[in-house]
């Protein structure tokens, strides 16, 4: 399955309930103020924010000056109004600094530690030797459950006991991926809330502890959001944006929830780039982010009548 298959895979649910309440609803004819009103109604329903789904009403208002339009003319103008607020990362620098750092943050059980393991497999597949630092010294499994995924992808894990403080297993992990030559390594930590000082605090000094080795690190940060936390994910982001400077999102369990549009309001808002989205459990589920793709998949004709 192509990629641009895989996230229009991953979003059928939130597609299914938007584009065919939004059929039902409007049958054909005029975009008039009570079909205006359905429209913004579905498009809350599918966790778009306020705000947003105001721009979007007026834009395909605005397009439609009245005329009659299709149900598909009106989803076409959503998915090419839904584009506009999506933004894509800047492409990885090449070559890549060596090696090329990670990290991965953000609240319990967000997808953190699969996401780690489907990057390395990503970066295994081009041949790039990947190592993984253990950095979840807090909860009890955590780093079995990294290793379990690193022995599925291929890769090596740097790790210390149970309860070892993360700062100290990232920069030994740096020191181990210089000495045997990685290409990236990828820094999973522990799930934490951005309300908790204390924890966001220890990221802080994951990161300065970090810095000693190399001012850059880590060369990317990456904030990994539950799909279905819908607009909830917005709090997360000033959050731990305050904390350490993000370069992009990855979105998962897309393919569980209904509320893929909550995205569009993250993107739109905070201008964050999506970097991946999560659309399955397992190690190829993982698909760098595609805004067409993702706008299609929202609003595209495949799950027209089904
Ligand atoms: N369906 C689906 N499940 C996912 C996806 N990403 C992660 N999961 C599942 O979500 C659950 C939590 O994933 P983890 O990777 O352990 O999350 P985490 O952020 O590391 O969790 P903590 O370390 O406890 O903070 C697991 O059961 C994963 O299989 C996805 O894209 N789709
Ligand atoms: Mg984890």
């Amino acid at each position: 399955m192509g990629l641009f298959d895989k996230i229009r895979g991953g979003l059928a649910r939130t597609r299914q309930s938007l584009t065919r309440e939004i059929q039902a609803v409007f049958g054909k004819g005029k975009l008039d103020a009570a079909a205006l009103e359905a429209l913004e109604e579905k498009l809350l329903a599918a966790d778009v924010g306020f705000d947003t789904v105001q721009q979007i009403l007026e834009g395909v208002r605005v397009r439609a000056r009245g005329q009659e339009i299709t149900s598909e003319q009106l989803l076409a103008w959503l998915a090419e109004e839904a584009r506009e607020f999506l933004h894509e990362p800047k492409p990885l620098p090449d070559p890549l600094p060596k090696p090329y750092v990670v990290l991965f943050i953000g609240v319990n059980g967000a997808g953190k530690t699969t996401s780690v393991a489907k990057i390395a497999h990503h970066f295994t597949t081009q041949g790039k030797k990947v190592l993984l630092a253990a950095c979840d010294t807090f909860r009890a499994g955590a780093v079995s459950q990294l290793e379990t995924w690193a022995s599925r992808a291929g890769v090596e894990v740097v790790k210390h006991q149970d309860g070892a403080d993360a700062a100290a297993v990232a920069y030994d992990a740096y020191a181990a991926a210089l000495a045997r030559g990685c290409d990236v390594l990828l820094i999973d930590t522990a799930g934490r809330l951005h309300t908790k000082d204390n924890l966001m605090e220890e990221l802080r000094k994951l990161v300065r502890v970090l810095r000693k080795h190399d001012a850059a690190l880590p060369h990317e940060t990456l904030l990994v959001i539950d799909g279905n936390t819908g607009q909830n994910a917005l709090p997360q982001f000033k959050g731990f944006s305050a904390v350490v400077p993000l370069d992009g999102l990855i979105v998962t369990k897309l393919d569980g929830t209904a509320k893929g549009g909550a995205v569009l309001t993250l993107s739109r808002e905070f201008k964050a780039p999506i970097r991946w989205v999560g659309v399955g459990e397992g190690l190829d589920d993982l698909v760098p982010f595609d805004r067409e793709a993702y706008a299609q998949g929202l609003f595209g004709e495949e799950a027209r009548g089904a």
